[in-house]
């Protein structure tokens, strides 16, 4: 089996019980004029995790391996958003309200989307959750089952929010969760470097940390570019 060069240990996988979750990769959270923008945010801070991402998608899919996508939204009549997030932000420029690629994260609309360097190869999954974790609300944990997946590496954004509330959840249900640093990103450097030290504290207490060079060097048919 493979094994790859990982914090706090190395992360040993099987590739057919191993999927890549992409999470949030949304035009929404990286481009200007974003719902991640109107909050106050850097998306130069999300855009870096851009290029090591298709390179690792490029390599997985050439291996094989399952790929499944998440987008962060809600239906258009904000049914599934709770009023305390529904509050939050600049007034004018919430969840709902009309945004420079549509209405700020709510399912159909342009910025709701994936960006285009990312977009999902036909056949991969894309789970649209209302939440900040892949599992609440979704049928991601019935796919994965139906699927025989028991090893998730994990990409996305932002670092600290929806990567860390999804390895929470998954490492709860009893996932090994291998995080790949330069693919997961925050508005905010400190959150991104204490993020990531607190999924391989203490023994790895929520999971592991490794490059995708690292991991992609792993990968039977594994060419990173
Ligand atoms: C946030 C996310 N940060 N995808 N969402 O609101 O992390």
């Amino acid at each position: 089996m493979p094994v790859v060069d990982a914090q706090p240990s190395p992360f040993t996988f099987d590739l057919t019980s191993t999927a890549l979750i992409v999470i949030d990769m949304q035009r929404d959270f990286l481009e200007p004029g974003g719902f991640g923008e109107t909050l106050g945010n850097d998306v130069g801070q999300l855009r870096r995790t851009i290029e090591p991402t298709r390179a690792l998608l490029r390599a997985v899919r050439a291996a094989g391996m399952t790929v499944i996508h998440t987008r962060e939204g809600h239906k258009p009549d904000l049914s599934d958003c709770p009023p305390a997030k529904l509050a939050r932000g600049v007034p004018s420029m919430r969840i709902g309200d009309p945004g420079p690629m549509g209405r700020i994260l709510i399912q159909g609309e342009y910025g709701h989307d994936i960006v285009d360097e990312l977009a999902p190869a036909p056949g991969e999954p894309v789970i649209d959750k209302p939440g900040k974790g892949a599992f609440y609300a979704t049928g991601l944990g019935e796919l994965l089952a139906h699927k025989g997946i028991r090893s998730l590496v994990v990409t996305g954004v932002t670092t600290e929010v929806c990567v860390h509330t999804t390895v929470r959840e998954a490492n709860d249900r009893g996932f090994e969760c291998l995080v790949l640093a330069d693919c997961v990103g925050s508005y905010f450097p400190e959150f991104q470097e204490v993020g990531l030290r607190m999924i391989a504290a203490q023994g790895g207490i929520f999971g592991w940390v490794a490059t995708s060079t690292a991991f992609v060097s792993t990968l039977p048919v594994g060419v990173a570019s």
